[in-house]
């Protein structure tokens, strides 16, 4: 059996070494050798069980609010977007020190996007809530015209066209060429977005036209069909949207 061994103050009273924090022997913790010395005091080796660690949480951090500037005091949970990253707010920090908004990837990498200047909302202390197309709402404490806060809308990613491949802000033909090069022909050699791969979710959001999540030949078919014969629009709706992942390429 693993033991873990912590060393804990006990008091001697009446010859006998009582243990100073309420809560240590109460069954979680069992004492094992109890070398006494002095009058008063005695030093224990508590011994912790297999089976009693597994009742404890541990916390690791994950990010520590450092330095200032960066954001601080954050007050609001996380909520998790449709990337997978969780989003959330501080009170306090940021450049203008009214506070930030910030996302934490599935692989810890901790990014700043938004610092609050106090005309677009100081010190927001809600939690985000997830809206269309990847997009947040929240609101702000403080801030705003009369500084009695502000309600907004956090777009994550560049606005694109569902279907532009190209990168050009428009939807056409040339669009369902560049597809059909990069599955087939290797050139483009990568998608426009994130890692460039088809596997990548911010390829599939701009590029899966029939929506079955994976790229292959049937998405330029299908785009095919809905610019010339009328077929069904892209899965990911018709007008520009915010895909985390992706540079901004819509018309303005
Ligand atoms: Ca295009
Ligand atoms: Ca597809």
């Amino acid at each position: 059996m693993t033991m873990t061994v912590r060393r804990q103050s006990y008091q001697k009273s009446g010859g006998v070494c009582v243990p100073l924090k309420a809560g240590v022997a109460q069954g979680r913790w069992s004492w094992h050798s109890v070398p006494s010395f002095g009058a008063s005091w005695c030093v224990v080796l508590l011994l912790l069980s297999q089976a009693a660690r597994a009742q404890e949480a541990s916390v690791e951090v994950l990010h520590e609010f450092n330095p200032f500037l960066r954001g601080a005091n954050p007050q609001a949970a996380l909520v998790q977007g449709t990337d997978g990253s969780f989003y959330g707010t501080t009170a306090g920090g940021g450049a203008s020190e009214h506070g930030t908004i910030f996302k934490l990837d599935s692989t810890g990498v901790f990014t700043t996007l938004h610092h609050f200047q106090g005309s677009d909302g100081a010190n927001p202390q809600a939690s985000l809530t997830p809206g269309e197309g990847g997009s947040f709402y929240g609101t702000t404490y403080g801030g705003g015209a009369g500084n009695g806060g502000t309600i907004f809308r956090l777009r994550v990613g560049g606005m694109r066209l569902p279907g532009d491949c190209n990168a050009d802000g428009s939807r056409n033909l040339s669009d369902a060429v560049c597809l059909v090069g990069f599955l087939s022909l290797g050139a483009p050699q990568s998608l426009p977005c994130g890692s460039g791969l088809p596997e990548d979710g911010a390829n599939l959001h701009l590029l899966d036209h029939n929506g079955d999540l994976r790229l292959d030949l049937a998405d330029p078919v299908a785009l095919l069909s809905f610019l010339f014969v009328r077929g069904p629009p892209p899965g990911a709706g018709l007008d520009c949207v915010a895909i985390p992942g992706c540079s901004a390429a819509c018309p303005r």
